[in-house]
């Protein structure tokens, strides 16, 4: 007895009404199977928490009044304060070796950030981020997210990172589960930031502006633990950046 040959998966949508059957773009593809990749083989974990930036905010404005500087979105910031926090914490920016026993520790600090363009998803890096001011950072977000949505990116400009960001702020969205990049073990999500109501001195209602950021771990290299001490550390670096700038 021969099986018969299993029907495609458009042959069995198309009994229940029309189909059309579209390509993905080559960067959906490529990207795709790392992602899958990614997933499959990196044990996520992801911590979500609410970080305070009403103090940042109001220095983002001030800064943004300057003349003949481009303006800051949080994101340069935001990046700028990881390169602190992951200076305490560098495991978060080392990878796991090939034999599973080692990590391979970094000493330099280059950020990826996901860029959404339409062809797909890329993710563009800026190098030494524990150096740049905040400014640098964010013309070369610029820079680079202007180039991967016109000409697209070399690999150069996507290679090397050691620690990513995804940012949907922009978007909105509270949490999500970012996937982690190859030779990376942690990544940072971004959502949208909201105003929450907390209780004040004398019990009155002060409402605070909060970062939602999710942070997924490859839990081989990094424990729950560890990621609340990033996360608290990340806020330090907030609250000492509102006095340095
Ligand atoms: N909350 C609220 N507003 C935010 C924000 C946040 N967390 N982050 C940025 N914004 C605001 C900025 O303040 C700015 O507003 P104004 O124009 O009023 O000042 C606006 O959003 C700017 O957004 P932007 O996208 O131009 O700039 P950015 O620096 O925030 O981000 C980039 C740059 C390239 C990361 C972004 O454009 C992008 O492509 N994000 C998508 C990444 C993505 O797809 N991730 C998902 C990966 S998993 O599939």
């Amino acid at each position: 007895m021969t099986d018969s040959p299993t029907p495609s998966i458009e042959a069995m949508l198309s009994q229940f009404g029309a189909t059309e059957r579209l390509p993905l773009s080559r960067i959906q593809v490529i990207g795709g199977r790392m992602l899958h990749k990614n997933w499959n083989d990196i044990p996520h974990v992801t911590h979500n928490d609410l970080l305070d930036v009403g103090v940042l905010e109001d220095c983002r404005r001030v800064l943004n009044q300057r003349e003949g500087v481009a303006k800051l979105t949080p994101l340069p910031m935001l990046m700028k304060a990881l390169a602190a926090t992951l200076s305490v914490f560098p495991r978060f920016k080392a990878a796991l070796d090939t034999d599973g026993q080692h990590i391979i520790a970094r000493d330099y600090c280059h950020l990826g950030f996901a860029i959404d363009t339409e062809k797909g998803l890329l993710v563009a890096v800026v190098n030494d981020c524990d150096t740049k001011s905040i400014d640098t950072i964010q013309s070369d977000i610029v820079e680079l997210s202007e180039k991967a949505r016109s000409k697209g990116l070399s690999a150069a400009e996507m290679a090397g990172g050691c620690f990513s960001v995804s940012s949907l702020g922009q978007i909105g969205g509270t949490s999500f589960t970012p996937i982690i990049n190859t030779h990376q073990v942690a990544i940072l999500g971004v959502s949208r930031l909201v105003e929450v109501p907390e209780r004040g001195d004398d019990d009155q209602i002060v409402w605070r502006k909060k970062l939602p950021v999710s942070l997924s771990y490859d839990h081989r290299v990094i424990n729950g633990a560890d990621a609340g001490r990033f996360l608290a550390e990340l806020q330090q670096q907030f609250n000492h950046m509102t006095q340095s700038v």
